[in-house]
């Protein structure tokens, strides 16, 4: 099985000069603010990014103010997929193929809403980066389930003891199923590994890229602001969210092998809180089950 090492030079990206402005309108400690924020370290500024209705729809701020040092579209909440598609046809006319145009949608405009758009997108190989940051619900209109809402979690939309019962979305295997160029997770826990596949995905040119970025929401997880970052490490080491790498939607890389209980990462945060120690075992049965899906196709045995 191949297993890609953490690499510490990206750290030294930390300083390098900021394209977000401090005074954005995220809540404290907001993961998709965060994810922004590498990705952006390591895009650089040649990029336009496309951004359907949800959070980052209004963390950037109202204009002609904003937090982001880049041009940003902003489009309705089911057209990420065709609006970046538009936007490269327009800088492929203008012989503008150096500029990359980056999609940043939430969960539900990549799992839902949003998915013909980008299936469609993706199917036809658009030369973009698709980025779906996962906060696992509909946080900006008050913490509705989505198709990304783990099993176990309380939203506003499966309260009290009518928690969420059905397992999430596995999206990379949807956009692996597209055989597009690059499909890879990444978590604000693991900023270095999280630089190094945008840099990657950056790279790969001509086709379509997918990033699935954990980005933990410490108001619909109701975890505190100083937290995101802690949980985003343990969904990886609990192997709740691997990471891993998919090329050409068939040869499958494990970047990381996590060994804790998945106990350790749900007991930490008030959305699972509800949940006895039979839901954690049937939690751990769950994520041990993909583990060893996830290990089978790194090992190219399925
Ligand atoms: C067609 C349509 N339906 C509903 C809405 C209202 N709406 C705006 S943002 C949003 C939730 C977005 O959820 P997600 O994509 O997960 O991003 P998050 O807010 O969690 O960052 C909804 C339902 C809308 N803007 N357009
Ligand atoms: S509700 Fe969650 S995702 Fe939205 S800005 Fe606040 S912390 Fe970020
Ligand atoms: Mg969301």
């Amino acid at each position: 099985m191949k297993v890609t090492p953490m690499n510490s030079r990206y750290i030294d990206k930390f300083n390098h000069h900021d394209l977000m402005n401090p005074g954005h309108l995220g809540c404290p400690g907001c993961g998709a603010t965060i994810a922004m924020k590498f990705a952006l370290q390591a895009l650089g500024d040649k990029i336009i990014i496309v951004i359907p209705a949800c959070c980052w729809g209004v963390i950037a701020g109202p204009y002609p103010q904003s937090a982001l040092n880049v041009p940003v579209l902003q489009t309705a909440f089911a057209t990420a997929g065709a609006a970046a598609s538009g936007l490269r046809a327009a800088l492929d006319m203008q012989g503008d193929t150096e500029t990359t145009v980056l999609s940043w949608a939430g969960d539900g405009g990549t799992f839902d809403i949003g998915f013909q758009s980008l299936s469609g997108a993706v199917e036809r190989n658009e030369d973009c980066i698709f980025v779906c940051y996962d906060n696992e619900a509909y946080m900006n209109t008050g913490v509705q389930r989505s198709s990304a809402t783990p099993y176990g979690m309380q939203t506003t939309t499966t309260p009290t003891a009518r928690w969420k019962n059905t397992a999430k979305k596995n999206i990379v295997e949807a956009l692996a199923a597209h055989r597009i160029p690059y499909a890879a997770t990444a978590s604000i826990g693991f900023p270095e590994d999280m630089i190094r596949k945008f840099e990657k995905a950056q790279k790969i040119k001509g086709g379509s890229r997918f990033l699935h970025v954990l980005a933990p929401c410490p108001t619909g997880w109701r975890i505190g602001s100083e937290m995101s970052v802690k949980i985003a490490r343990l969904a990886v080491q609990t192997n709740v969210f691997p990471l891993y790498e998919v090329a050409g939607g068939i040869t499958y890389t494990l970047n990381f092998k996590g060994n804790r209980e998945v106990e350790t990462y749900l007991k930490n945060q008030g959305r699972f809180k509800h949940l006895t120690e039979t839901d954690f075992a049937r939690i751990q049965q769950m994520v041990n089950t993909e583990w060893e899906l996830l290990l089978r196709k790194a090992d190219g045995s399925v």
